[in-house]
């Protein structure tokens, strides 16, 4: 279990303190944005409040205990006491700067520690995906592509962006998406150049790209996915920007494998960008973990110097050329890394579609 290899990282006299709803999450498997959850050497207590503790019961099992409580500084300071915590480390990334200094005050004798322990332990397990996590993003993807196949029926002449982005959002909710994976990004003409530009009232026009970011999430874990297609006839210009993207992605997919570093995964990508001219042009890193949050470790970016891939490693490998007041194009995939190389769980077709 997770919580258990999480608690054996723990020296005596420590104890991490859980706050944020997607580290309770992946740690209890429930979801709820109002608990924390204390791992002491010996206890795992998770505590909310008296409108979620009937649910928490009922779905954690991980714990020692789950209790309801309505001041949970009280209940911490208890636990902390009774088990002889001196150091306790929080999420620091992740807790308010209140609830820091509640702790602080509250907590006598117990150094509430701003170090990043807590954080690089349970990014450490995140990045690796379980079966059963793999399974849950397949899932997930699976809604995102019956949603992308669908709304290629719906991109045409005449209709605007908001539309298309309101109508696959819609579809993914009635086909067993939770929720989708972030505001989905669905724009066209000149807007394809702004890599995470908000659909509005812009109109769908023939000889104009049209860019798709979007994913569903499934059990509480995302999936991401990017396509642009063109609506009409291109110019030689759009297609020929078009296929350094999908070649740029092909060739970083392709490097994907256990050991392998992360910059190295960028570079991948971006060499053959740069090599065709348009490297000042590819504005973002390469690809980024998925997983119970939409960007999680590892990222695959030039700036992770040591970062290594491993197994069980869910990555998007998403390049992408923006050209300011003409188009953007981007096409992304989400990886598995296994112990071969890696294993696309993106079906989605991606030589260019021309509706
Ligand atoms: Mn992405």
């Amino acid at each position: 279990m997770n919580i258990e290899k999480l608690a054996s990282t723990l020296a005596p006299g420590e104890a991490y303190l859980i706050t944020s709803t997607e580290n309770c999450f992946y740690f209890t498997g429930f979801q709820n944005g109002e608990g924390v959850l204390l791992i002491t050497p010996e206890e795992r207590v998770y505590m909310t409040d008296g409108r979620y503790i009937e649910a928490a019961q009922a779905v954690i099992t991980c714990c020692t205990e789950v209790l309801s409580a309505a001041v949970f500084t009280d209940e911490i300071e208890r636990l902390c006491s009774s088990d002889g915590v001196k150091t306790l480390f929080v999420e620091t990334g992740r807790i308010t700067l209140g609830f820091y200094e509640k702790l602080r005050s509250s907590l006598e004798g117990v150094e509430v520690t701003g170090t990043e322990k807590l954080e690089n332990e349970i990014n450490a397990l995140r990045s690796v995906k379980s079966a059963q996590e793999v399974e849950k993003i397949k899932k997930a993807q699976a809604i995102a592509e019956k949603g992308f196949d669908y709304i290629l029926t719906r991109i045409k002449p005449g209709v605007s962006e908001i539309e298309i982005a309101r109508e696959l959002d819609f579809f993914m909710l009635k086909n067993g998406a939770k929720a989708v994976s972030f505001d989905t990004i669905a724009v066209t003409g000149a807007k394809t150049s702004m890599p995470h530009g908000v659909p509005g009232n812009e109109i769908i026009k023939r000889g104009d790209f049209f860019l798709l970011d979007f994913g569903a999430v499934y059990e509480g874990y995302h999936s991401d996915m990017t396509r642009t297609v063109a609506v009409g006839e291109i110019s030689g210009r759009q297609a020929e920007i078009y296929n350094i993207v999908l070649e740029a992605q092909k060739k970083a997919l392709a490097f994907l494998a256990p050991g392998r570093l992360c910059k190295d995964a960028d570079a991948a990508a971006r060499d053959y960008i740069k090599e065709k001219g348009y490297g000042e042009k590819f504005t973002h890193s390469t690809g980024h973990g998925v997983g119970v949050e939409i960007h999680e470790k590892p990222n695959l970016s030039s700036r992770n110097e040591k970062g290594a891939l491993g197994e069980g490693n869910v990555v998007t490998v998403e390049p992408g050329i923006y050209l300011p007041g003409e188009f953007g194009v981007r096409i992304e995939d989400m990886a598995l890394i296994t112990a071969q190389g890696s294993v696309n769980l993106t079906q989605s077709k991606k030589d260019l579609i021309v509706i």
